[in-house]
């Protein structure tokens, strides 16, 4: 059978997906994680006890929310607040309300690939504090970075929480802090969350939760591709693997196929057989230390200025500037 070629995928995704199937081994991007199931599967997440990195990003916002907005708002004068992968905000609005209360003018540019999380977003703030003059982009982080580029004259402050950075390699987090870095003037900020190296047992809990919604998450990119593309991939013959490297910091998300099986994709025509213990590698999950966050700023051109960490040093958000 004629193998399809690339000019015949719809999306970004078909021709992500076939790729990654008929590599070997077998791989997909976790940026596909994310429609409206795999948004309220990762809002459960970050509720869960063992995802500690909500919480903790949100104490270290809470804690220091005086400084943080003193930073961004150093001049004085009305700036713009992009957020890149926004999702529910729930972080965000803490250094939001601060703003709003000390009277500080900004405008709010959430940005994310899901335009379901976008709206929800946008309905909540509305709600919860009308005054704020939000502006939602929907796209991915690479496109919407261009907007960023070509927006009004104001001062920019970019955030980038969550550690979602750790989704990213090395070398594709480097190209996208050297994106970031185009984007930006001297006096602009951009501030990001980096969860830190710890005792491994924790960062393999987070990742692997007794109630399985981590592994629903994780197999709701073969539910998308069911769903999206007419694939017949049977779920539960799959099972959710998580690795920690402790040593490079990488924490690795795998669906293992507990049988020899044959799954189908109708829209790629595309056959996908596995062996019995066969592998796809689904996300990657970097933790870090300071010493990793200054070699990527150094790489990409990039200066810290400063950071805002929790007592056991357990997560990070640094500030850097150009
Ligand atoms: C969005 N991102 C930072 C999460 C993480 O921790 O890598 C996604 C996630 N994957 C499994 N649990 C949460």
């Amino acid at each position: 059978m004629p193998q399809k070629t690339t000019t015949t995928f719809a999306t970004a995704f078909e021709r992500e997906v076939h790729e990654g199937l008929t590599a070997f081994p077998k791989y997909l991007s976790s940026k596909y994680f994310y429609d409206e199931v795999g948004d309220k599967l990762f809002q459960d997440i970050m509720a869960m006890p063992e995802y500690y990195l909500t919480d903790c990003e949100f104490n270290i916002l809470q804690t220091n929310k005086t400084a943080i907005v003193d930073l961004f708002a150093s001049d004085g004068e009305p700036f713009s607040l992009f957020e890149l992968g926004a999702g529910d905000g729930k972080k965000t609005k803490v250094l939001i309300r601060h703003l709003v209360e000390r009277n500080i003018r900004f405008d709010y540019r959430p940005i994310d690939i899901s335009q379901n999380a976008l709206d929800q977003l946008e309905t909540a703030l509305h709600k919860e504090l009308p005054e704020v003059d939000i502006n939602p982009l929907q796209g991915t982080y690479f496109d919407t970075l261009r907007d960023i580029g070509e927006s009004n004259g104001r001062r920019k402050v970019i955030l980038f929480l969550g550690s979602n950075i750790g989704n990213l390699l090395h070398p594709q987090a480097v190209e996208f802090l050297k994106n970031m870095r185009k984007v930006i003037n001297k006096n602009d900020l951009i501030f990001m969350g980096f969860d830190q190296k710890k005792n491994p047992q924790t960062i393999l809990d987070a990742y692997n939760d007794k109630a399985g919604i981590t592994e629903a998450f994780n197999k709701n990119i073969l539910a998308r591709i069911n769903k999206e593309m007419g694939g017949d991939f049977n779920l539960d013959n799959f099972l959710h693997w998580e690795v920690y490297d402790p040593q490079t910091g990488t924490a690795k998300s795998y669906l293992v196929s507990k049988v020899e099986q044959v799954a189908y994709i109708e829209r790629l025509d595309l056959e996908v057989p596995f062996k019995r213990w066969e592998t796809i590698h689904t996300e990657i999950s970097q933790k870090y230390d300071d010493a990793v966050v200054q070699w990527l700023a150094g790489e990409a051109g990039l200066e810290i200025a400063t950071s805002f960490s929790d007592e056991e040093e357990s997560y990070k958000d640094y500030v850097f500037t150009k």
